[in-house]
């Protein structure tokens, strides 16, 4: 059977180098790896056609894991060139003393896992077997071709090269008839750069793309070593960025910028080079096909500006998908090329190749002569490289049948079904949207040291559990979905670019925060979601978001956001305040204010008497303000044709229990003396709020029944019912999302000031909760306040109550300010619209 190994290590690209590194010289574990190409270096020992460079800066577009290696390599251009990138790699690979890891041109063929060793056992083309307790496949994304279409290839009588596999030695193409097929971010690499030297070249285009300026220049040797040595202050916040890189942050919305501020920003991120296009101008572009569109217009702008003829500038205009929906491309020149008498395009999207023929290429309505034809028409991508290393897993399971209707995996580190497998960068990880070096270093971490707690804990399998998979997926899925990916066609990012490979989300694209938020939380709570000798884990919260609401805390993060419970008072009311930015706008209406109580009143211009509705802000009694509830108090009595009484009430500490719910409970009596000043009808009053507001409209209306106020409804959104509540979702949700069991702790803290707990605080402490008004309980899922808040609908529902309990799943708590983000906050204001609507009902039928 040939030797065992601790780790089997495939690929010696930047995750394989670095793997080595890390599962060898820091666990001190027996690994060998394999490598097909002659050397180390990845797609960088694979993709040596004219013009290969990188499009993040070099600066970042290198390994952060240490300081010598940060330090000790310099850069010559901002944007280095396949040669440096693959001299970079080979002085890394001596630096760290990997190369005798490897035995390179060696390809794996198969990989079978043996569930009664518990091993996997690994064939390679040399005929040699090995066994191996962990199998850590490092054979990257973009590293097997797509295999042409085009019949006849090898009857072509002139040189034909894939870019993906360029011969090593340099080719000539002085006085030569080139064609290039494909003008994705390889095909606009190599036309800009062979564009001078072949003496025709003729480029075959099916879509055009939008290509935007690299900004690449030298370095000079100063600047070189100053780089070098500050690369800390370079690269600080990098993996706080969406994308791992610490570019500028966007201006907001282009929506809400005017065409000359639009302008502006395009203009000033243009040619600057990376993805500072799309990330650093607007928050929109990516997310709403109309502020999409006025992106892909300014580059559609600067294409005709360089394009001197009409008729080819506008083949070259891309209008079939919105910008960013494809992987966008960089070029230097790629557009002037096309002025130049030898360069020709040609549209094989109206007269599609047919063939390669001994003397060219005949498309469906002309034949072409060439002496080198030159494929650049993409890759395989994530799939093809793992399938290929043959793997069958538990019960002989194919990896060909798991992924018959697309990749499954869980954050793409591991699949369901085959233990002990581990790979970077794999289906539904981060990469594709995260600097690639920043990604392998996370992926390669997490996967370290979930094998150092396997062999710390004796652990013979470890396997993503078949649900931890499907929630992932759910999860890739819906934030791909609220983004315009979908809306590309033929792009690899949804696996259309091969024929008959299943249409799906092959990356997660909430950005590299979220990312690693979510690997943080799996590990900090055991592996959730993954089977430690077949005992698995709850996937934990952060995996069952809504997909709006991940993204959501995904852009806070970014925003290094502190968090909640390590915020000052003034920290926590500025953090509620800013609340309101993450509303929808309430529409216009009549606004009333009155100082004693304070309150606001909204006024729709509707026939009364009309309903009325006393709206109490959350803010855990510590924050928030008549201002924080100003759009959702419009929306409300918009809605539901509703007079909206907003009631201010003093905040703890400053002023502790009881300020708050007797404040609450005087507004209240006030409205029900005088509502009906304002065209509300006293007899149908309901009383509401949120979060720390609801669990004071929870104690208002016992009050009320107290004193007599017949009230028609109470609507409690997520409240926090008792401090004291023993709950499995206090403990659940302790850490979050968001919202945390100690900042919770905090606030009642504050707001009880070391006064005793009573049932004007905590309602369920009431003697009866009988003979209240009608209540509507919203609860969120993944809330610490989520059981007492249902316990208390119970309580109340037991007293006789009529109870409509609504939870919402994947929400966590504040969502209800957040309506601008999470579009399912709409579905709390229709639960509550027919609620308030039943309310009426019942007075109705009573009167
Ligand atoms: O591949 P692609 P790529 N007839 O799939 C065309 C990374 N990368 O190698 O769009 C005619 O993007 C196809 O046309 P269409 C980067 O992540 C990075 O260029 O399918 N044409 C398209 O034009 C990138 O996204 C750098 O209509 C056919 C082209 O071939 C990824 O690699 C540099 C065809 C393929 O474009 C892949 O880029 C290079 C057919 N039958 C690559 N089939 C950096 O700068 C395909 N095409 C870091």
């Amino acid at each position: 059977m040939g030797s065992h190994y601790d780790v089997v290590v495939v690929g010696a690209g930047f995750a394989g180098l670095y793997a080595v590194h890390k599962m060898r010289d820091e666990l001190g574990l027996d690994v060998q790896a394999f490598e097909a190409a002659g050397g180390v270096g990845g797609t960088w020992w694979w993709n040596r056609y004219p013009g290969a460079r990188c499009d993040f800066e070099s600066i970042h577009y290198s390994y952060s894991f240490s300081e010598e290696i940060q330090r000790g390599w310099e850069w010559s251009e901002r944007f280095a060139g396949q040669p440096e990138i693959l001299a970079y790699l080979e002085w890394v690979a001596d630096k760290l003393d990997v190369r005798r890891a490897f035995r390179f041109n060696t390809r794996v063929t198969s990989t079978n896992w043996d569930d009664k060793a518990a091993r996997w056992i690994i064939c390679t083309d040399d005929g040699a077997t090995c066994t191996a307790r962990f199998v850590v496949s490092c054979v990257g994304g973009l590293s097997v071709a797509k295999e042409p279409e085009f019949p006849g290839s090898e009857t072509f009588r002139g040189e034909l090269y894939r870019t993906s596999s360029w011969p090593h030695e340099p080719v000539d193409l002085t006085g030569k008839r080139v064609a290039v097929i494909g003008t994705g971010s390889t095909g606009i690499q190599v036309i800009q750069e062979i564009a001078n030297e072949a003496a025709e070249l003729t480029v075959f285009q099916r879509t055009p793309n939008f290509a935007a300026p690299l900004g690449n220049e030298p370095v000079d040797l100063a600047q070189r070593r100053w780089n070098a040595e500050h690369h800390a202050e370079l690269r600080a916040g990098s993996r706080q960025h969406m994308i791992g890189v610490p570019y500028d942050p966007p201006s907001g919305p282009a929506l809400a910028a005017t065409p000359d501020e639009r302008r502006r920003i395009f203009d000033k991120y243009w040619d600057r080079g990376g993805f500072r296009l799309l990330v650093s101008t607007f928050s929109d572009v990516i997310f709403n096909q109309q502020a999409n569109e006025t992106i892909a217009e300014y580059i559609r702008e600067r294409i005709r500006e360089r394009v001197k003829d009409p008729a080819t500038a506008a083949l070259l205009c891309p209008t079939d998908h919105p910008y960013a929906s494809k992987r966008p491309p960089f070029e230097t020149g790629y557009y002037e090329a096309y002025n130049l008498p030898h360069v020709h395009l040609v549209d094989v999207r109206s007269a599609p190749i047919e063939a390669i023929t001994p003397t060219g290429v005949r498309t469906s309505s002309k034949s072409y002569e060439f002496d080198v034809i030159i494929l650049a028409t993409g890759f395989d991508v994530f799939t093809r490289p793992l399938l290929n290393l043959g793997l069958r897993g538990r019960d002989g399971l194919k990896l060909e049948d798991r992924w018959a209707n697309g990749p499954t995996s869980y954050l793409g580190v591991q699949i369901a079904g085959f233990p002990n497998l581990f790979v970077i960068n794999g289906p539904k990880s981060a990469v594709a949207l995260y600097n690639v070096p920043l990604a392998t270093e996370d992926n390669v971490n997490f996967v370290a040291a979930a094998l150092a707690r396997a062999i710390a804990d004796k652990t013979a399998t470890f396997e993503a559990t078949y649900e931890a998979e499907e929630a992932w997926g759910r999860l890739c899925e819906g934030i791909l979905n609220l983004t315009v990916i979908p809306h590309s066609k033929g792009s690899w990012y949804m696996g259309e670019n091969i024929p008959g490979k299943a249409r799906a989300a092959y990356f997660f694209a909430g950005g590299a925060p979220l990312y690693r938020a979510i690997c943080a939380e799996i590990a900090h709570v055991g592996y959730g979601g993954f089977a430690l000798d077949r005992v698995s884990a709850p996937i934990p919260p952060m995996v069952r978001l809504d997909p709006a609401a991940a993204l959501l805390l995904g852009s806070m993060l970014a925003r290094v956001m502190k968090p909640l419970d390590e915020l000052n008072l003034d920290e926590v009311r500025a953090v509620a305040e800013s609340l309101r930015e993450l509303q929808l706008p309430g529409p216009a209406m009549r606004v009333e204010t009155v100082e004693a109580p304070r309150a606001r009143i909204y006024i729709p211009d509707r026939a009364g008497p009309l309903p009325v509705i006393v709206f109490y802000h959350g803010g855990g009694w510590i924050s928030g303000s008549l201002d924080l509830a100003d759009a959702p108090c419009r929306r409300l009595a918009d809605e539901n044709g509703a007079i909206v009484v907003s009631a201010h009430y003093r905040l703890a500490p400053e002023h502790s229990f009881p300020a708050a719910t007797d404040d609450t409970f005087a507004a209240l009596s006030w409205v029900w003396k005088h509502v009906s000043a304002y065209g509300g009808d006293p007899g149908r009053i309901v009383v509401m709020g949120e979060s720390a507001g609801a669990n004071l409209a929870a104690v208002a209306a016992i009050r009320a029944r107290d004193a007599g106020i017949p009230l028609a409804g109470q609507v409690l959104i997520y409240p926090p019912i008792d401090p004291e509540a023993s709950t499995a979702s206090r403990t659940e949700f302790a850490d979050g999302p968001f919202f945390t069991r100690a900042i919770g702790e905090k606030m009642w803290g504050a707001y009880l000031g070391g006064a005793e707990l009573t049932a004007l605080a905590a309602p369920s402490r009431a003697s009866s909760l009988a003979g209240l008004a009608p209540a509507l309980v919203l609860t969120l899922e993944l809330d610490i306040s989520r059981d007492e808040a249902e316990d208390y609908a119970g309580a109340l529902a037991s007293a006789g109550v009529p109870v409509r309990l609504h939870r919402f799943d994947g929400l966590f708590h504040g969502v209800f300010n957040m309506s601008a983000f999470i579009p399912r906050v709409r579905e709390m204001y229709a639960s509550i619209g027919e609620f308030v609507a039943t309310c009426k009902e019942q007075i109705t039928e009573a009167a």
